[in-house]
């Protein structure tokens, strides 16, 4: 073990990051039979954490998964885990596995789920041209698993279906997939959820098509309200897209992402809109704001 290495929370314990493994009979490795969140801080407050752990605790409850943890405990165990690595702005990935099993997939068989907690540092990736200039994207023939199927409101360890589709990107060398649900109808990323600007509305695919439920999404919606915009949720068709004014994606990772074009139909300008940019001005505002979030010292 280094000094400088990383520690990670593992039920409890702390083991440097060399050291920190689970077993190779946790059904979360086996079957991804687990849930997770990915989580940020920005100078020393976890933006929105409660929102997190509370939709971690969702997605839990939807798989019959009992976190062995309060949600209070948990927070703090965040909150240490950054402590512990000196950490104040930082990229966390909580995980809660079913735990060790057999080699069957009843989850019956798993009476001890497991809490891993990985917090690294983040540096400011400021990509100004890439923010300025806006992403290429592609749709997908990879449809987002239905709503009655392992649909992406529940935030499992399944992430094959955006795998899939993230593996089309890069052949086509875009630089992100777009997901459209089973009907046809827009979805959202392999990680982050899309917004359309139209004239003074801004417009997103309801959760029904089996996006997620983005706590970013959320931030923006409320920001848009601010700003005097309308926001509506409805189904969103491909050619509603090319046909945008302005689109972007978001996402804790992406925060706020221009989308310049999809399936080489250039969006809008072709580059980050008005909106969008007003937008992210004002997001770039309330990620710093320590009412927004859990302070970690
Ligand atoms: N949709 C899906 C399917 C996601 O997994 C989002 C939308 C955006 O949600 P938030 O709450 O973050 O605004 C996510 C986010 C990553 C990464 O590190 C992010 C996610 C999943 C896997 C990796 O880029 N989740």
């Amino acid at each position: 073990m280094s000094e400088d290495e990383l520690l990670i929370y593992i039920d409890g314990e702390y083991y440097p990051k060399s050291e920190a493994k689970i077993s190779v009979y946790d059904h979360g490795f086996l079957y991804g039979d687990g849930v997770f969140e990915g989580i940020r801080s920005y100078g020393g407050v976890v933006f929105k954490l409660r929102e997190h752990i509370d939709r971690l605790y969702t997605s839990a409850g939807a798989i019959m998964l009992e976190i062995p943890l309060t949600k209070e405990e948990m927070i703090e165990a965040v909150l240490e885990t950054l402590r512990k690595n000196r950490l104040k702005d930082a990229y966390i990935r909580l995980v809660v596995t079913r735990g060790i099993g057999d080699l069957g997939l009843d989850p019956r068989k798993c009476p001890k789920p497991s809490v891993i907690i990985i917090a690294e540092p983040l540096l400011q990736l400021y990509d100004r041209e890439r923010l300025e200039k806006g992403i290429s994207m592609v749709i997908s023939w990879v449809r987002r698993d239905p709503v009655d199927a392992t649909t992406h409101e529940i935030k499992s360890l399944n992430y094959l279906n955006s795998i899939l589709s993230k593996i089309e990107a890069n052949n086509a060398g875009a630089d992100e997939a777009l997901m459209l649900d089973h009907r046809g109808f827009v979805c959202e990323a392999t990680g982050e959820n899309i917004f359309l600007v139209k004239g003074d509305t801004l417009i997103t695919p309801s959760s029904s098509s089996g996006a997620l439920s983005g706590i970013t999404a959320n931030v923006v919606k409320r920001i848009a309200k601010e700003m005097g915009l309308a926001v509506i949720e409805k189904d969103v068709t491909p050619t509603d897209l090319y046909n945008a004014d302005e689109a972007f994606l978001t996402g804790t990772a992406a925060e706020i992402m221009p989308i310049r074009e999809v399936n080489k139909r250039t969006i809008g300008a072709g580059r980050i809109g008005p909106i969008t940019r007003k937008i992210l001005e004002r997001f770039n505002e309330i990620v710093r704001d320590p009412k927004e979030g859990v302070p970690i010292y």
